[in-house]
């Protein structure tokens, strides 16, 4: 299939090899595919991939993301979303708030993906409530709530275990977890970036948890800032190994840094090419992860339809409403509707499926945003 004298002139005979062959590419290997100069040959190899777990399917969510307060005691320096109590930038929003959110224009919503940051007074009982009243107005929508940085500040702010918190918000109707937080897990970024957050081992343990539990979540990587190509690539391996022990690993996100109005606002937005580099060389560095999300928002509606070509096998959703990367100056659209993001996947070649949050085909749906 592959012009193998080229991958030979290359330097990447033996990667192309160990990829058609399904074996597990090593860091090194992915330090090589990062210094290749051709992104093409890279996004090849990963397109196989995708190809081999996707065929041409395309997915999109109906979803809608929700931020419940922006107020937070972390201060990631790469943040421009949050803010300190008493800002008067900051927002809580009342529980009616939400769940007008959560009833206005459902197009067939089959994802509420709630999360903000982590608030120093909310008491658990609030959010323990705001979930099980949002299931109640939408029992047959999944509700992806809360990151694991937010999971692990319930517990700390309450006193109680990681595990009770989620069993306790499982019983109230969470479904899954969404991926952020992960940011990188290099111990040296972290200190110069996001010393209060909750530390990577604490990122993973609590999805280790999670899974055991039977809650599937997605992972995600803040990558465009200060870190390395090695950095990005133990990040990637430290996920491929969690996910060998749980399986519980659903989508893996790419999330391209936006610098505006941020700790580190004097950086330049990630290239096209990196971004398309780190998201091929996330399809081939996970080989346990079943899906890669081209995440519009971050990378601009034209990259995320050409990261189709380049390992990306899902387009992420409506969205609706989207604070954290606008306010960090993306320069996507607010959300999609349905027959734009089908119109978008069509156009590039594939087929767009409609799936949930778990990536099962939501057939028969008779909504037209
Ligand atoms: O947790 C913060 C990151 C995340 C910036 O799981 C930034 O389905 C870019 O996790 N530039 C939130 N990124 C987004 C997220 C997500 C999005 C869509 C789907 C899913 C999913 C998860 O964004 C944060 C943080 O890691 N972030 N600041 C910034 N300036
Ligand atoms: Fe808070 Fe999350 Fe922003 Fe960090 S990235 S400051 S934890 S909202």
């Amino acid at each position: 299939m592959f012009d193998l004298g080229y991958y030979k002139k290359l330097g990447l005979e033996e990667i192309a090899a160990k990829v058609t062959d399904g074996e597990r590419l090593s860091i090194a290997d992915g330090e090589k595919l990062f210094a290749c100069p051709d992104v093409t040959a890279v996004g090849s190899l990963a397109h196989l991939v995708r190809t081999r777990r996707n065929g041409d399917k395309a997915y999109y969510v109906v979803n809608r993301h929700i931020n419940y307060s922006n107020v937070c005691v972390n201060g990631c320096r790469f943040c421009a979303f949050s803010r300190k109590k008493g800002d008067p930038l900051s927002f809580e929003l009342s529980e009616e708030q939400i769940l007008e959110k959560v009833q206005a224009n459902d197009n067939g919503l089959t994802e509420i993906h709630v999360v903000g940051g982590c608030h120093p007074e909310l008491p658990f009982s609030y959010f323990e409530g705001l979930i099980g009243r949002i299931r109640e107005l939408k029992p047959d929508t999944i509700i992806k709530a809360f990151t694991a940085v937010e999971i692990a500040h319930f517990a700390k702010n309450e006193g109680i275990s990681v595990a009770e918190v989620l069993a306790r918000l499982k019983a109230a109707g969470v479904r899954m977890l969404p991926g952020g937080g992960a940011e990188v897990f290099s111990e040296r970024v972290r200190e110069l970036l996001c010393p209060e957050k909750l530390p990577a081992a604490g990122w993973l343990e609590v999805m280790r948890q999670a899974h055991a539990m039977g809650l599937k979540s997605n992972a995600t990587m803040l990558y465009g800032h200060i870190e390395t190509l090695r950095e990005r690539l133990e990040h990637l391996v430290a996920l491929r190994e969690l996910q060998d022990e749980t399986g519980g690993f659903v989508c893996f996100i790419p999330l391209a840094f936006q610098p505006e109005n941020t700790g580190l606002g004097k950086m330049q937005p990630t290239t096209g090419i990196d971004d398309l580099k780190t998201i091929a060389v996330s399809r081939l560095m996970l080989d346990n992860i079943p899906h890669i999300k081209a995440y519009w928002v971050m990378l601009t509606v034209k990259l995320a339809q050409t990261a189709l070509y380049f390992g990306a096998d899902d387009f992420d959703g409506t969205v609706v409403e989207e604070k954290i990367g606008h306010m960090a100056g993306a320069k996507s659209q607010q959300g999609m509707t349905r027959s734009e993001i089908e119109g978008i996947i069509r156009e590039a070649g594939f087929r767009p499926v409609q799936r949930d949050s778990l990536f099962n085909a939501v057939n028969g749906a008779v909504v037209s945003c």
